[in-house]
């Protein structure tokens, strides 16, 4: 009888494997702190829109596409980045923003506990930019001047230097198109409106100045070692 009952889970068990659809859909991660944990640089309000309603809605949408793109389904979030140029504008531009804002989430801390570059990370910046507050600086030029809704960034170039770079829209320098500066992002910061309007309005510089005291820099850190 006990083997009778175990033979027919092992039945369904298989039955229900095939069943399920071939695809695994992206997930929204939960934000790693409070959503007041960075107040008062990003407010808990504009937290709580930016991750639940839009990157919640970069993830549905993108989960949206695969049943029009099933090799999606076979893609990992960061695979897809690379070769988003074979996928429609929808996957680029959801797909895009579900990694970048996965990345943005985990590039901030709260006041405190946010460390500091390390001595290998301080001497590639130094390398590349002559000290961290020239690359600090040269970062927040090209955020300020981010015309419309994009990003900048901090990335590794192919030739293992650091760069600064920013892009439009969603896109991000891991995706292979022609206009993108590519390379891996170490950080990346949301010029987007959303990110800081109901504070900042229209005074962008001032949320870029004090979105510096949240950058994660043991998550820099970890990003700069796993692109050596
Ligand atoms: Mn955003």
């Amino acid at each position: 009888m006990k083997r009778a009952i175990l033979s027919g889970l092992a039945t369904a068990v298989i039955l229900l494997g095939q069943a399920l659809p071939a695809f695994a859909e992206f997930t929204l991660p939960p934000l790693p702190y409070a959503p007041d944990a960075l107040e008062p640089a990003i407010d808990a309000t504009t937290m709580t829109i930016h991750h639940d309603k839009h990157h919640g809605a970069y993830v549905a949408n993108l989960n949206g596409q695969i049943k029009g793109n099933p090799q999606l389904a076979k893609l990992s979030l960061d695979a897809l980045q690379g070769q988003i140029s074979r996928f429609p504008v929808a996957v680029r531009n959801n797909g895009g923003g579900h990694w970048n804002h996965s990345q943005f989430w985990a590039v901030m801390a709260p006041v405190g506990q946010a460390g500091e570059p390390s001595a290998e990370l301080l001497a590639a910046i130094e390398a590349s930019f002559g000290s961290l507050q020239a690359m600090q600086t040269q970062f927040s030029q090209a955020a300020a001047a981010r015309f419309g809704s994009g990003w900048a960034w901090l990335i590794r170039t192919p030739d293992g230097g650091l760069a600064i770079t920013s892009t439009a829209n969603q896109d991000n320098p891991l995706m292979d198109l022609p206009d993108i500066e590519r390379g891996t992002p170490l950080l990346g910061l949301d010029v987007w409106e959303h990110a800081y309007y109901l504070n900042y309005q229209n005074r962008r510089p001032d949320y870029i100045s004090a979105w510096w005291d949240l950058v994660n820099w043991n998550e820099v850190n970890r990003r700069f070692n796993a692109s050596l």
